[in-house]
């Protein structure tokens, strides 16, 4: 075995050579990778005594893309396209052997071997859509070569890992080897090729799959028409689909061209500055810096969730999708009955949809255990309590947990707002109390909040951490405030989008306008989903608001087909002369001379005083680092993932401009605008979010 370089060495099984690349932690095509791999196949197809070379990588994956830390960067090291030309020319088979993931370039270089073989459980993808790209290094125009161009468009724009067998299936790989005989298994398949004198097969000399479908611009507008909605807003997906365009309609060559004009576009542009910053924000938000990844953690055997609602049952459908049995408490039969039944159901119409077999369902349920005793959650490790909102219910059920579970065990309250070390402070283990707060629907939003409270313990933490990863969520650590980051956030937002109402805009102005910025729906139209008589108050209600005199007149959102909009039997919302009547009666009362105000004003108004509040939350320590808070807007509420988040958008859109309209805000509407320390701070020394450590 000769060392290449660090991490690349090149050895020989016979006459077959074996270029061997050891980059942890996914072997993504650095510099010295590439380097190594220039002078591997160079000295390998050098070498009279080598007939054949074989690709395999150490460590958990084969080559997992372009290293994205490098995009931005002045370019350094062997080009990528020299060595894919390389091994596209050589004389001698290549064959590439595959483990774990090969994803974008990493499938690139593997679709410039000859031949490809690949354990079972290895998958293939494409996913640079996922960052804002689209594959650079004739994925675009390889893939559709060897897929055909349907299964290509969706591979490309979904970022979807494929699995070894269907790989098979579709000639993207040529054999599978048995599990841990990669190496063995790609020496093999090399001398068979040698043996059987099988040819030098280039992808891209195979035009038969693209050139059937030439001429058939359909399959083009079907996709884009079917997956419209999906790509809103995003750069990426499109561009992809017009490469793989280009590989039907263009030469091999001229569609390389294509490929790459595109993604010069997008590397440089802001979308996919955006989401390769998410992609590290995403990783970065696991780190604690004071709680190590070697704190010992308590296992997490058996949870216990007080309520079976909506919330207390997507949270236990969490742990039971996991693995982890879960006893749901409840205070009346029927609560519980009702509660279950809508898990099974909810399990049964994924199960409709081909995601889970009818046996996962059985497997899954039978893991709920229902009871009406918060006597029988006395041995869980983890107790998470989904009662209603309000604090003397909270320490009621606290103290009640803090004499019955057993000592060890975690107590998280899944509150949205209120002060956990006010809840904490009624046991005697504060340090095994944390919040979890789940999104809902629990069960399906991404976002994970941990609460961390004054008395936290660091185990605690660390285990909660891990316990949100096992159930698949992404996790931000926060700090106890009103509201934590993201209800704290949504607060600045939705009392500006009442105000503008007042001044002017229209309650379908301000959802078209922040809809058109990016996000899946505006505060007015979620409202009438969600419900406008969440927390109102009918016999206490005195028509004071909007929304008092929207319920009064029993237009409570789109469950009674009005709220702010009117709704047709399909639920189609359009604009109300009920809402409009309603809105200009308190304007007039008010005194309120309304004005136009533009789409461009909504969004400053409705998102600079987000991004004050969050410098606010890192002034204050509630929030580690500026992207946790991107992380929580992108997967609690929507942010478009093409913006990177509040913070990223600030970064974008100048810090020094948002400050400059947050000052004039401030001299003409008050405190409520005025600048946080930190980012007239930051203005004052030229930084970004982003320079923050
Ligand atoms: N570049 C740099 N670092 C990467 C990386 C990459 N491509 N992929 C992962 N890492 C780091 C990650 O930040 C983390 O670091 C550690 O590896 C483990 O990752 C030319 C232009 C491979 C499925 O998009 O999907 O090729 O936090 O926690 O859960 O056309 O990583 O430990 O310091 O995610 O086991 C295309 C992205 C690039 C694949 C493994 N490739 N990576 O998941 O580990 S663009 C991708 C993943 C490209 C070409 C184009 C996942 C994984 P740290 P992890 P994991």
């Amino acid at each position: 075995m000769a060392a290449i370089n660090p991490v690349t060495d090149l050895s020989k099984d016979g006459d077959i050579a074996v270029i061997t690349l050891n980059s942890p932690p996914v072997n993504a095509l650095s510099a010295p990778v590439r380097d190594g791999l220039a002078d591997g196949f160079k000295q390998a197809i050098a070498d009279p005594s080598v007939k054949a070379i074989v690709l395999v990588c150490e460590g958990k994956t084969f080559i997992a893309g372009a290293d994205i830390s490098e995009f931005g960067k002045a370019p350094k090291g062997a080009s990528l396209f020299d060595v894919q030309n390389t091994m596209e020319d050589s004389p001698k088979p290549i064959v590439a052997a595959i483990h774990g993931t090969a994803l974008g370039g990493g499938l690139e270089v593997a679709l410039c071997a000859h031949y490809r073989v690949a354990v079972p459980s290895a998958r293939c993808g494409l996913p640079e859509v996922n960052i804002g790209l689209l594959p650079g290094a004739g994925g675009t125009q390889r893939l559709p070569r060897i897929a055909g161009v349907e299964k290509a468009l969706e591979m490309v724009t979904s970022g979807q890992h494929v699995p070894a067998k269907q790989c098979l299936e579709m000639g993207l790989v040529d054999e599978i080897v048995p599990e841990g005989q990669l190496k063995q298994g790609a020496v093999a398949f090399a001398k068979k090729v040698l043996a059987e004198k099988r040819p030098l097969k280039k992808v891209r000399e195979n035009n038969a799959k693209v050139e059937a479908a030439r001429g058939k611009p359909e399959i083009f507008a079907n996709f884009r028409k079917e997956n419209g909605r999906k790509f809103r807003g995003f750069l990426a997906p499109e561009y992809n689909i017009r490469c793989i365009e280009a590989a039907v309609n263009q030469s091999f060559e001229d569609g390389l061209k294509t490929e790459r004009k595109l993604f010069m576009e997008l590397v440089t542009g802001t979308q996919s500055a955006a989401q390769r910053y998410v992609f590290f924000a995403e990783r970065q938000a696991w780190k604690i810096p004071d709680v190590p990844d070697d704190t010992a953690q308590i296992p997490i055997a058996k949870v216990g969730v007080i309520g079976a609602g909506t919330i207390g049952g997507g949270i236990s459908m969490n742990f039971a999708n996991a693995g982890i049995p879960v006893t749901m408490v409840e205070t009346k039969q029927d609560a519980l009955d009702r509660g279950l039944t809508v898990i099974r159901k909810n399990y049964e119409n994924t199960a409709k949809r081909g995601r889970l077999t009818m046996d996962d369902v059985e497997k899954r349920m039978g893991l709920l255990k229902g009871s009406l005793n918060l006597e029988d959650l006395k041995d869980c490790d983890l107790v998470i309590e989904a009662v209603f909102e309000n604090m003397d219910v909270k320490k009621d059920v606290f103290t009640k947990l803090d004499s019955i579970v057993k000592q060890g065990a975690i107590l998280a309250t899944n509150t949205s707002a209120l002060n956990i070390d006010e809840i904490a402070s009624v046991t005697k283990r504060p340090d095994a109390v944390i919040g979890l707060h789940f999104f809902s629907p629990a069960n399906v939003m991404r976002l994970l909040e941990v609460v961390r409270a004054d008395k936290t313990s660091k185990p605690v933490i660390a285990t909660s951490m891990a316990t949100a990863k096992k159930i698949g969520k992404v996790a931000a650590l926060v700090g106890v405030c009103p509201g934590f980051v993201g209800n704290r956030m949504l607060f600045q937002r939705q009392r500006e989008a009442q105000k503008l109402v007042m001044e002017g805009a229209m309650p379908w102005d301000i959802d078209r306008a922040l809809y058109n910025f990016g996000f899946p729906m505006g505060p007015f139209a979620m409202s009438d989903l969600a419900g406008l008589d969440i927390g109102w108050n009918k016999e206490r209600s005195k028509g004071e608001t909007i929304r008092d005199v929207l319920c009064e007149m029993d237009r409570r959102g789109q469950k009674t087909s009005a709220g702010y909009y009117d709704y047709d039997e399909n639920r189609n919302a359009k604009p109300s002369a009920v809402t409009e009547k309603i809105i200009e009666d308190f304007r007039k009362k008010s005194g309120v001379n309304s004005r136009q105000i533009s789409d461009e004003e909504i969004v400053e108004r409705c998102i600079y005083p987000m991004i004050n509040e969050g410098a606010k939350i890192l002034e204050e320590g509630k929030a580690i680092r500026a992207s946790d808070i991107d992380i929580v807007w992108i997967n609690g509420y929507g942010w478009p993932v093409y913006r990177g988040g509040p913070m990223f958008t600030g970064d974008t859109v100048g810090l020094d401009k948002v400050l400059a309209k947050m000052k004039e805000w401030h001299a003409q509407m008050g405190d409520t605008f005025k600048p946080s320390a930190l980012l007239e701070k930051m203005v004052a020394e030229g930084k970004r979010f982003q320079d923050l450590k």
